[in-house]
């Protein structure tokens, strides 16, 4: 039956009606909404940060063990990490880099290839330094290049209120001087990440560099923006347009000359936007040939959830808000995005309606993303952890309530141009539409991650619906949970869904 199908689906979709196959729907002509693999398709990444531990871990090195990984990846379907980083790390003293820290760098993200795990190196930073009572990011000398000294900051209820401490304050203000100190100081930083990328550009593991964790506005921080955004006027305004993007414009150029292929993620300063308010960044050139590769890897955490407790839908607009903002600025910055974090203690009341919002959020702008974070406890713990430790070495890992939403059944790489894509957890019903890509559609399958015992105990059936299902090939990895389609390039717009039987 396959050239009867076949000469159907051309007739369905010749718009001259004309003997020759059909043409390809052009879409480099067109805003790259994806990421895109090494073969072209779209990727859509789920999975969570690695680790929070890691930044006051002796080898500032997470504690993740294969065995986890693998079950992070195969049941759990997270094929995907963000990977923290630090520069003090990496330059422990000026111009000097640790070559034994990049090795067991190196060695994780070895492990996360053997897993399937894809990567991305987020160079994090939480209140400015590591340094005796700072966080961790910058190295304790550019400190005390700053200030001559470390000052000691005063304990705070709150880790993220030792931003507004004056030491603090003034490093960020530094940094991002128009002055010989900041430039010195943002020359280090980018050099740094010449020489990360050198050294992990070829590793088939890593997708993607994130430029700084959350920067912090220093002296322009503005309390009232948390609300709703307040424009043009305000020092939010001037420090995303003449400080952030200038800065993260350096450190795309001085990566791109070591590095024109992998991809390059910014965040929006560190405050209101991730509570779904405005990014005024603008849009960021990428100097490599070809299409850009640079990417969007905002944060979400609701403010008023975390400061009550509780979720109120009634009153908490930041989902609304955030994607309304995040796909806005996805036009017109013209990034793709992932959630490079998000998360929230899942005992307070509406916890799961929240996050269960934010995911279906996340699913309709096309998102990716990374919970905060993989640092399971034993068993018993809870707060924001998806997962515990079960002491088995066979299924080292349990899971927790939130667990139930964030394993979803989703698009990882789509052979083609993903129009949209929708899980309901309730229905289980997945469904996906996409835009066959010249020499890709056809030639590499697109993967659905889907774990069939968990949400299809009897069983699901796959539906094409376009005219060429007959020559499509299905093919499902019990092993992996992958759900492999290949379907022809000849034909126009697909939607594919995946029922329960
Ligand atoms: C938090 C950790 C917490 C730690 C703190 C400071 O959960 O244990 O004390 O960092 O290092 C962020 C940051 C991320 C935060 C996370 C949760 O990027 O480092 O982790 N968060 O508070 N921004 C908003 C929330």
């Amino acid at each position: 039956m396959a050239p009867l199908a076949l000469g159907l689906s051309l007739a369905g979709c010749q718009a001259d009606g004309g003997g020759g196959p059909a043409e390809p729907v052009d879409v480099l002509a067109r805003r790259q909404r994806h990421v895109r693999d090494d073969d072209g398709r779209a990727l859509v990444l789920h999975g969570i940060n690695v680790m929070n531990r890691s930044k006051s871990s002796p080898d500032r090195q997470p504690d993740v063990t294969p065995a986890e990984l693998e079950q992070l990846a195969t049941e759990y379907g997270f094929r995907f990490v963000r990977h923290l980083i630090f520069w003090s790390a990496v330059e422990p003293s000026p111009g000097s880099y640790d070559e034994a820290y990049l090795d067991a760098v190196e060695a994780r993200l070895d492990a996360y290839e053997a897993a399937g795990i894809d990567v991305l190196l987020d160079m994090h930073q939480d209140i400015f330094a590591h340094a005796p009572t700072w966080g961790n990011g910058a190295p304790a000398w550019a400190v005390e290049r700053i200030h001559g000294e470390i000052p000691a900051l005063p304990p705070v209820t709150v880790w993220s209120n030792a931003y507004y401490l004056e030491p603090v304050t003034q490093a960020f203000d530094a940094f991002f001087a128009d002055d010989a100190l900041g430039r010195e100081l943002r020359g280090h930083y980018a050099a740094t990440w010449a020489k990360v990328a050198t050294r992990f550009r070829d590793h088939p593991a890593v997708v993607g560099y994130d430029l700084m964790n959350e920067p912090f506005p220093g002296s322009a921080w503005d309390a009232l923006e948390l609300g709703t955004s307040q424009g043009e006027t305000t020092p939010s305004y001037a420090f995303d347009r003449e400080r952030l993007t200038p800065f993260h414009q350096g450190v795309i150029d001085t990566i791109r000359e070591v590095d024109p292929d992998t991809w390059i993620f910014f965040e929006p300063r560190f405050g209101a936007p991730g509570n779904g308010s405005r990014n005024y960044a603008t849009a960021l050139d990428d100097p490599r040939p070809g299409d850009g590769r640079v990417g969007y890897a905002p944060h979400f955490y609701s403010v008023a959830y975390e400061a009550s407790g509780a979720y109120d839908p009634a009153r908490d607009t930041a989902i609304e808000r955030f994607e309304a903002n995040r796909a806005y600025e996805m036009r017109t910055l013209d990034v793709p995005m992932l959630v490079g974090e998000f998360g929230l203690d899942q005992s307070g009341e509406g916890a799961m309606l929240l996050t269960e919002k934010q995911l279906d959020a996340f699913d309709r702008l096309g998102a990716g993303w990374a919970y905060w974070s993989f640092d399971p406890g034993g068993v018993g713990s809870v707060g924001w952890n998806p997962f515990f430790r079960t002491g088995d070495p066979q299924t080292p890992l349990g899971e927790n309530p939130n667990a139930q939403l964030l394993v979803r059944v989703y698009p990882r790489a789509t052979a083609g141009d993903l129009v949209g894509f929708r899980w309901d957890r309730h229905s289980r019903v997945f469904t996906m539409t996409f835009d066959p890509v010249a020499d890709v559609t056809g030639r590499v399958p697109t993967e659905i991650v889907l774990n069939d015992e968990r949400f299809y105990p009897d069983g699901f059936d796959v539906v094409l619906t376009d005219d060429d299902a007959s020559l499509a090939q299905v093919e499902f990895d019990d092993a992996e949970n992958l759900l492999r389609v290949t379907t022809s390039q000849l034909f126009g717009r697909q939607v594919l869904s995946i029922t329960p039987r």
